[in-house]
């Protein structure tokens, strides 16, 4: 059974929100046009409480996109972004979501972050995303969605660790910037994972 992931289509990674994808608003009609052709659609929401440790406003001195260590782990510090219950949380107002039967949501732990839609960055916790996909028998996985090279690429990789069969649908994603995006594809295709752009899928 094919299965479309469609990871944080959210109104802060748009063209004008708090942490804006450029062009990140570009997949959406397409994310919809890719939906009538999977069994299964899911998707994953960004969902930070305020004053998140993702945040560069939570730690003192310490400035947008400058990289920290965080329980021993890199982690970029962002603008404040997709918060709980906000605007910039929402998806995208065009967004199809008659389809999507479930919504999981990561980085709702204050200290840790959670770019992908499995587990935290530190594989702490997991979100129950792989327990429900292989209840539902969903082997094969299509991702599409923002941003490219973090919750994408995250989401990827997990899903090739899990097991699962991974491809994603490169016109269907955007990346904040294309030089690390360079990187994040031949790592997935290294792990195993296929590259499509959406008029190969039958
Ligand atoms: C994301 C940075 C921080 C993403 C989420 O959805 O790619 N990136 N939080
Ligand atoms: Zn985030």
């Amino acid at each position: 059974m094919r299965t479309l992931v469609i990871i944080d289509v959210q109104n802060d990674f748009m063209p004008g929100g708090a942490l804006a994808v450029p062009e990140g608003d570009e997949i959406v009609p397409l994310v919809n046009k890719l939906q009538t052709k999977f069994d299964l659609v899911i998707a994953t929401q960004d969902w930070h409480p305020a004053g998140h440790a993702s945040f560069a406003t939570s730690h003192k001195g310490k400035e947008e996109f400058q990289v920290i260590k965080l329980d021993g782990l890199d982690q970029v510090l962002w603008p404040e972004h997709c918060i709980q219950n906000t605007r910039g949380a929402e998806f995208h107002p065009e967004l199809e979501t008659a389809k999507i039967e479930a919504i999981f949501r990561k980085g709702t732990s204050m200290k840790i972050d959670s770019y992908s839609g499995f587990y935290d960055n530190a594989h702490l916790k997991s979100t129950g995303l792989a327990g429900y996909l292989k209840e539902k028998n969903a082997r094969e996985l299509y991702f599409v969605g923002l941003a490219a090279e973090y919750c994408v690429y995250y989401s990827v990789i997990d899903a090739l660790d899990e097991g699962f069969e991974v491809t994603l649908i490169e016109d269907a994603t955007r990346a904040l910037k294309t030089e690390d995006y360079e990187k994040a594809r031949l790592d997935i295709l290294r792990k195993g994972g296929k590259l499509i752009h959406s008029e190969d899928l039958s």
